[in-house]
């Protein structure tokens, strides 16, 4: 009989991009790249490209609420991640249903705002996150437009990160990792757990251009390797490592962002037919 997948397998909800950068199919890649079986449910659709995000439709929270429950009443992922929620009563779904199934780590990525500027999130979005999943959150990895939006905390300095990293533990939230690659300066995660704000440096790669799916990408490999047992900090800095890996071999797949890649394949022998 073939083994069981479901008792190592990671649960994303999140939005559908059409251009694979982020949502559901850049988590998938990340799970692949990680050795881990991805299951998904999907809050929303969007209409984008490499360019730009047009439209976001949102799921119905019953649509949401029925793919989780159906999916928990066979599964038991070790860890689950959310990226677009799309609405606030979405939020309240998702976290309502992972609280009464005591469902896996939760690992959230408070997600407000494209690469491109578009709101994904609106103000509800951001009060319902607050509200209702912090603090069920094993661990929160907002940027630092998410953790002003999150905190009304303006940060513009690892210092003022900190300050806001545990305002974010103080809503509930057991581990926090701010996500520093809009810092002007070099891309610094500043993160709060333990009682204790660690800072992790890191290099910019690739010119300071911007990419479309860098978010999406770390928290799925910080999913990834907190299912796997990593303490918060190796976690942190096990995923700041393979995000930067996959800056530096990003691929162009339309006109616009590049998307983060990990040149990890199958032999070609082994993808002939
Ligand atoms: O990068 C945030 C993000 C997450 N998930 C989906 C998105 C975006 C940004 O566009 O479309 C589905």
């Amino acid at each position: 009989m073939a083994e069981r997948v479901g008792s190592s397998a990671v649960l994303t909800i999140a939005g559908f991009d059409p251009s694979g950068g982020a949502g559901v199919q850049a988590d998938f890649r990340v799970f692949n790249w990680m050795r881990m079986y991805g299951v998904g449910v999907i809050t929303a659709i969007t209409s984008q490209n490499t360019n730009e995000v047009k439209n976001v439709y949102p799921l119905h929270p019953r649509q949401v609420r029925s793919q989780l429950e159906v999916l928990f009443d066979d599964v038991s992922p070790l860890a689950i991640k959310t990226g677009m929620l799309g609405t606030a009563e979405n939020v309240k779904v998702v976290a309502s249903t992972i609280a009464a199934r005591k469902a896996g780590l939760l690992i959230v990525d408070p997600v407000l705002k494209s690469t491109s500027g578009f709101d994904v999130g609106s103000a509800e979005v951001a009060k319902a996150i607050k509200r209702h999943l912090l603090p069920i959150a094993d661990m929160v990895t907002p940027n630092l437009y998410e953790t002003e939006a999150l905190t009304g905390i303006k940060v513009e300095t690892a210092s003022e990160a900190g300050k806001a990293a545990q305002a974010l533990a103080d809503l509930g939230a057991g581990a926090v990792c701010i996500t520093g690659g809009h810092f002007s300066a070099a891309p610094t995660d500043i993160a709060f757990y333990n009682g204790k704000l660690e800072i992790f440096s890191g290099t910019r790669q690739g010119g300071g251009e911007e990419y479309h799916g860098t978010g999406c990408f770390f928290s799925a490999a910080l999913t990834c390797l907190l299912a796997k047992g990593a303490e918060p900090g190796d976690a942190v800095s096990g995923a700041k490592k393979l995000v930067e890996r996959a800056i530096s071999g990003a691929i162009r797949v339309g006109g616009g962002f590049k998307i983060p890649w990990l040149n990890v394949t199958l032999e070609p022998d082994q993808c002939r037919h």
